[in-house]
């Protein structure tokens, strides 16, 4: 029974200084692993503030970043093999990159459209949910049905510490244990819930002791080390692909920047303790190691920095071209048959549209 309980202190591979320590039960991942990790941690550390000033820009209508909490990022696409499915939320973006999505298209639904902005069978990626925890029921019944079907898929579904407190992640984790579902959970413990701090959320030792409750291994993790993330969602994958049903990950971490653009985090935390994350900063920490390590040089740094702006440069061009939207296809590809309530409410869009037109052309021919 007690194997269901994590540890009372997170799972570390390399400390705050870049230094490694070795783990009883977790092994440290390959160098090769190791230096890919840290590519995508630069890459996605650029994509996040390039994002940032899209929004300042106005080329986009909100970007809830990842700075910070790229360690979960990654690891949460590294873990997972080709035909395994995310189910993420609106602030995972660089683990929907990650799997091979580009920026550009999953920008889409942060830009504002009526869809996801890319297939989510192509990258077995479901569509970014921002109702909270709603992701992790559509998760489990995947992996349910996947279960079923005989496949030995393993879907890995991300929430926040706010999201459980939702009902919704109750149900999930009860169904997923009961089923012996192969699904991972990783809630990436960021402190806080908008403003709302985790000693708000919960009375519970840790996030991770709710999984003995619902008779799951519960494990805790250093959110910002990348190298311990990817063992620790590793070995819960390789489990939830055995047979070994389904468990949760709880990685501590830290939202360095504002909820979103349009919150104000001074209102509600100090800055001294923002400034004592940036010592925990998960990019740098990676490139210590990896330097005292003797696996990162100028030349490689050079090239993955180049990299990552190419890839921010690619995202600025895609994002300065205004998109052709039709304000119907609202209406038109959400449901296969418009009810009265939504012919009425086109009605009332069209109308304004037509107003708006009216008004742009008058405007222009005085
Ligand atoms: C069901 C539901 N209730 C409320 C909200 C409003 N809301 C959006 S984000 C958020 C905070 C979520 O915090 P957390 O789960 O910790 O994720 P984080 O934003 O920190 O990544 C809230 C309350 C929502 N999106 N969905
Ligand atoms: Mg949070």
């Amino acid at each position: 029974m007690t194997d269901l309980l994590p540890r009372d202190t997170p799972v570390q591979l390399i400390d705050e200084t870049g230094s490694a320590h070795a783990d009883k039960q977790y092994r440290m991942p390959a160098s090769d692993t190791l230096r890919e990790a840290y590519r995508r941690l630069v890459e996605g550390r650029r994509l996040n503030e390039q994002c940032t000033a899209l929004v300042k820009q106005g080329r986009l209508a909100v970007y809830p970043s990842s700075h910070g909490q790229e360690a979960c990022q990654v690891a949460a696409a590294m873990a997972l093999g080709d035909g395994d499915w995310l189910f993420p939320t609106y602030r995972d973006t660089v683990a929907v990159v990650g799997r091979g999505v580009r920026p550009a298209d999953a920008m889409v639904m942060l830009r504002g459209d009526w869809h996801a902005g890319y297939d989510p069978a192509v990258y077995g990626v479901a569509p970014q949910a921002t109702p909270l925890a709603t992701q992790l029921l559509h998760a489990v019944g995947f992996a349910h049905a996947a279960k079923l079907r005989g496949e030995d898929t393993v879907v890995l579904a991300l929430c926040g510490d706010g999201a459980t407190s939702e009902g919704d992640f109750h149900e999930a984790m009860n169904f997923a244990a009961v089923f012996h579902v192969p699904v991972v959970f990783l809630v990436q413990n960021n402190g806080f819930a908008i403003s709302v701090p985790l000693a708000r959320q919960t009375a519970a030792p840790s996030l991770a002791h709710k999984a003995i409750g619902y008779g799951m291994p519960g494990q805790r993790v250093d959110g910002n080390d990348v190298a311990a993330v990817l063992s620790v969602l590793t070995d819960a994958v390789d489990r939830a692909r055995a047979g070994g049903g389904p468990s949760l990950v709880e990685a501590h971490t830290y939202r360095m920047q504002p909820h979103t653009n349009a919150d104000d985090d001074t209102r509600y935390r100090e800055r001294e303790e923002v400034q004592q994350w940036i010592a925990r900063d998960p990019v740098t920490r990676m490139s210590t190691f990896l330097r005292d390590a003797g696996a990162l040089d100028d030349e490689w740094q050079r090239t993955i920095t180049e990299g990552a702006e190419r890839l921010a440069s690619d995202l600025r061009d895609a994002m300065n071209v205004d998109p052709e939207l039709d304000p119907e296809d609202l209406f038109r590809w959400v449901t296969a048959q418009r009810s009265p309530q939504l012919e009425e409410q086109w009605e009332l869009l069209r109308g304004e549209l037509d107003r708006d037109r009216m008004a742009t052309s008058e405007g222009g021919a005085r």
